[in-house]
C-alpha cells in the first residue's frame, strides 16, 4: 500500500486472508452485482401477488399486481425501514426502562441509581414528584412511566416538550407528534401492508412520526436511562484499536448494544472467584473489550477498550486470541460463528430474543445478571488453554489514546464552567465565526467502502480544519478514534478559530458522545442551544448538519429521518434507498424542508458531502446575520459575557 500507514482493518483482513477465513468482504463480492429493483426500492413482496418488480427504465411493468406504483413501493420501503430502526432502539429502551424498575424495586442485584441528578431530571419531565421521596421510589416511578410511553392509549410523547416551542408546533401542524411508541411501530407496519396507505407522501409523514418516536422517544428513554443507571458519561481516557487484546490474558469481547450485560461482565471481572480462577489458568488477568456500540457505551461510560465497530467483528475474532465474544442483540452477524470455528473463540448468546444457530447461550436476565456474567468469563477462563499461540494475531498498530465521554451535560458544563454550566459560550462561539457549526457524523461501516479508507475520519478532518466542531456516535466514532481523531493534541489540524475554542475548553475537536441511541443527546443539545439564543428560534435555524456516510442498518434510516424531522439537514452516502421513485426522492431531498424545515441529501461521492455540509452551514449563518463579520469582529468572549449580564438575550434576536 505504498507509503501510507495501513490501518488495522487492511492488516486484519491480510491476515484472514492468510488463514482462509472468509470475511464480509468475500460475501460482498459474491453478491456483486447486486439486484437492481432490491437498490431502487423496486421490488415489493408484501403480499404473495408478489413479489412484483417495477422497471425504472425499460418497457416492463410500472405498476405491481395490486396497481401500486414505485412512489407507493419506494414509500412503503422508506416507512417500514424507519419503522424497524425504531423498533430496534425503541426495544433497547424498554429493556433499559424495566432493568430501572427492578433495580429501584431491589430485583436486580449488582445494580444500583448511580446519578440521581439524571433521575430527578427525567422525574421532572415526566411529572413524576420527588419532594420527600425516595431515590428508589421515584426511580420506581420513573421507570414505570417510561415503559407507559410504549403503550398508553392518549397522548404524545414526554420528551417531546423538551424540544424548542416553535418545533413542538412544526410537529403539531404536520400532524407527526408520535404518541405511544409501540402505536407509532405497529401502525407503520399496519399501513404498509397491502391495500393500506398508498399515497407516499402520507407514508412519509408516517415514516416522520415514527422515527420522532425513536428519537425523542425509544433512544431518549434508552440513554437518559442509562445515564441513571450507569452513569452519565464525563470525559475518560479510552483506547481504541484491536491492539487492546493482549496476549498473556484471558480476552472477552462483549458485543452488542445493549449496556446492561456490558456492565455486568465489567462488575463480575473483578469478583474473588474470577480473579482465582484466572490466575489458576496460567493468565494474567481479563480483558473485557467492546465491539460495536456495547464499546461505545462502556467507552464513554468507564473508558473500557474499544476492539472495533461493525466490519471488524470476524477480524476481532481473526486475532486468535478471543476467549470468548458475548453478544446481546442488533449487528452481531452470524458470520462470526463461521469464524469462531478458525479458532478456539466460544460465542456465546445471551437474550431469549436473539439466538443465533451453532453459538452457546447463556440466559441473561435482570434477576440473575451477574451470576450470568460471572458464569461466562468462567467459560472463557476455561478456554483459554486451548489458545493456539500458533495463531495469535494482535496488530500491534498504535494504541491511540483517546478522550471520549461528551455527554450533552458535559460539553455544557465544560464550556460553561463549574459555576454556570451554559451553552452561552459555545452559542456565542459559533456568532463570532470562531466555530462555523457543528456536524454530527454518526453511524456505520460498511464494506462498500475499501477497509482502511476511513471515510468518517477522513470527512471529520475535513470539517475540523474547516472550524467545524464534530460530534459523532455508534461505529463512526470508532472509526474516528482509529483515524486518531480524539486525541487532544489534534487541535493543531483543527482550523485556528476552532483551536482557539478546543485550547481554551480543553476539549479534542471531535467529540465522542456514545453509542447510537446516544444521538439523542445531540437533539437535546440541539434544543438547548436554540433555548439559549442568539441563533434562532428553532433547531432549523442553526448551524447544524448530519451526516452518515457508510449507512447498512435500518437503525440508521430511521435516526436520519429523525433529524431531518427535528430540523437537521442531513447527508447520507452510499446509494438512495428510494431511489426508482423520483417522486418519493424528490419529497426527501426538496419538499420535506417546505414540511419541516430540513431535508436529506444523498451523495454516492464520500468527497463531495464535506462542502455540501459546510456550504450548508455556511447557509445558516447567512440566514442567521451572522456572518457580517464587522458586528462580531468587535466583542471578545468576555466583553460579550458583561454586555449579556445587562441585557439577557432574547431568542431569536442577533
Ligand atoms: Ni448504529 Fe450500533 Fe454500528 Fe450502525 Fe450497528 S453497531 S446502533 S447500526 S453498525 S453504528
Ligand atoms: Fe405486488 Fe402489491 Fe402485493 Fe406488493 S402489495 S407484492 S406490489 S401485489
Amino acid at each position: 500500500m505504498g507509503e501510507k500507514q495501513k490501518a488495522v482493518d487492511e492488516i486484519m483482513l491480510d491476515r484472514m486472508k492468510e488463514l482462509k477465513v472468509e470475511t464480509m468482504y468475500d460475501r460482498f463480492q459474491a453478491q456483486q452485482p447486486q439486484c437492481g429493483y432490491g437498490s431502487l426500492a423496486l421490488c415489493c413482496r408484501h403480499c404473495n401477488y408478489g413479489p412484483c418488480n417495477i422497471d425504472p427504465f425499460g418497457p416492463g411493468p410500472k405498476k405491481g399486481i395490486c396497481g401500486a406504483d414505485a412512489n407507493t413501493f419506494a414509500g412503503r420501503h422508506f416507512l417500514r425501514m424507519s419503522g424497524s430502526g425504531t423498533a430496534c432502539h425503541s426495544d433497547h429502551g424498554r429493556a433499559v426502562a424495566h432493568l430501572l424498575v427492578s433495580t429501584a424495586r431491589g430485583e436486580a442485584p449488582g445494580y444500583r441509581i448511580k446519578d440521581v441528578d439524571k433521575l430527578m431530571m427525567v422525574a421532572e419531565c415526566f411529572g413524576v414528584k420527588t419532594k420527600d421521596r425516595e431515590v428508589n421510589e421515584i426511580a420506581e416511578e420513573v421507570g414505570e412511566m417510561a415503559l407507559m410511553e410504549f403503550g398508553k392509549p392518549y397522548g404524545t410523547l414526554l420528551f417531546l416538550k423538551r424540544a424548542p416551542e416553535s418545533r413542538q408546533k412544526v410537529w403539531e401542524k404536520a400532524g407527526i407528534a408520535p404518541r405511544a411508541i409501540d402505536r407509532e411501530v405497529c401502525e407503520s407496519f399496519h399501513r404498509t401492508g397491502i391495500g393500506g396507505d398508498q399515497d407516499y407522501r402520507n407514508l412519509t409523514n408516517q415514516s416522520m412520526r415514527v422515527a420522532l418516536a425513536d428519537g425523542w422517544g425509544g433512544s431518549m428513554i434508552a440513554t437518559e436511562l442509562q445515564d441513571i443507571l450507569f452513569g452519565t458519561p464525563k470525559p475518560v481516557q479510552g483506547r481504541s484499536s484491536m491492539g487492546v487484546l493482549k496476549r498473556d490474558h484471558v480476552n472477552v469481547i462483549v458485543h452488542g448494544h445493549e449496556p446492561q450485560l456490558a456492565e455486568a461482565v465489567v462488575m463480575a471481572s473483578s469478583d474473588p472467584e474470577v480473579t482465582k480462577a484466572v490466575h489458576a489458568a496460567g493468565a494474567k488477568g481479563v480483558v473485557v473489550a467492546g465491539l460495536c456500540c456495547t464499546a461505545n457505551e462502556l467507552l464513554v461510560r468507564h473508558g473500557i477498550p474499544m476492539a472495533g465497530h461493525m466490519t471488524m467483528q470476524e477480524a476481532a475474532i481473526s486475532t486468535g486470541a478471543v476467549e470468548l465474544m458475548v453478544v446481546d442483540i442488533q449487528c452481531v452477524m452470524q458470520a462470526i460463528i463461521e469464524t469462531s470455528r478458525h479458532f478456539h473463540t466460544k460465542v456465546v448468546t445471551t437474550l431469549p430474543k436473539a439466538k443465533i444457530y451453532g453459538a452457546e447461550h447463556v440466559e441473561f436476565s435482570d434477576e440473575h445478571a451477574l451470576d450470568a456474567a460471572k458464569k461466562i468469563l468462567l467459560m472463557a477462563i476455561e478456554n483459554y488453554k486451548n489458545r493456539d499461540n500458533n495463531k495469535v494475531f494482535i496488530p500491534s498498530s498504535a494504541e491511540p489514546n483517546i478522550i471520549a465521554g461528551f455527554s450533552h451535560e458535559t460539553i455544557k458544563y465544560m464550556l460553561g464552567g463549574r459555576f454556570r454550566a451554559s451553552y452561552r459560550p459555545l452559542n456565542d462561539n459559533i456568532i463570532n465565526g470562531r466555530i462555523r457549526g457543528i456536524a454530527g457524523i454518526v453511524g456505520c461501516t460498511s464494506p462498500r467502502m475499501e477497509p482502511g479508507a476511513l471515510a468518517y475520519a477522513n470527512l471529520a478532518k475535513e470539517l475540523i480544519a474547516n472550524d467545524v466542531l464534530v460530534v459523532t456516535t455508534g461505529c463512526a466514532a470508532g472509526q474516528c478514534a482509529d483515524g486518531g481523531l480524539m486525541l487532544p493534541e489534534l487541535k493543531d489540524a483543527c482550523g485556528p478559530g476552532l483551536k482557539e475554542v478546543c485550547e481554551a475548553v480543553g476539549i479534542p475537536p471531535v467529540l465522542h458522545s456514545g453509542a447510537c441511541v446516544d444521538n439523542s443527546r445531540i437533539l437535546i443539545a440541539c434544543s438547548e442551544m436554540v433555548k439559549e439564543g442568539g441563533l434562532g428560534n428553532d433547531i432549523s435555524d442553526l448551524p447544524v448538519v448530519g451526516a452518515c456516510l457508510e449507512w447498512m442498518s435500518e437503525k440508521a434510516i430511521a435516526i436520519g429521518q429523525y433529524f431531518v424531522a427535528s430540523g437537521v439537514y442531513v447527508v447520507f452516502g452510499m446509494n438512495a434507498p428510494v431511489a426508482g421513485a423520483p417522486d418519493m426522492q424528490k419529497l426527501l431531498t426538496k419538499d420535506m424542508e417546505e414540511l419541516v424545515g430540513a431535508r436529506w441529501d444523498f451523495e454516492r461521492d464520500i468527497k463531495k458531502i464535506g462542502k455540501m455540509l459546510m456550504d450548508h452551514i455556511e447557509k445558516k449563518r447567512d440566514a442567521l446575520g451572522i456572518n457580517i463579520k464587522k458586528e462580531r469582529k468587535l466583542y471578545d468572549m468576555a466583553e460579550r459575557r458583561a454586555l449579556e449580564r445587562e441585557c439577557k438575550p432574547v431568542p431569536g434576536h442577533h
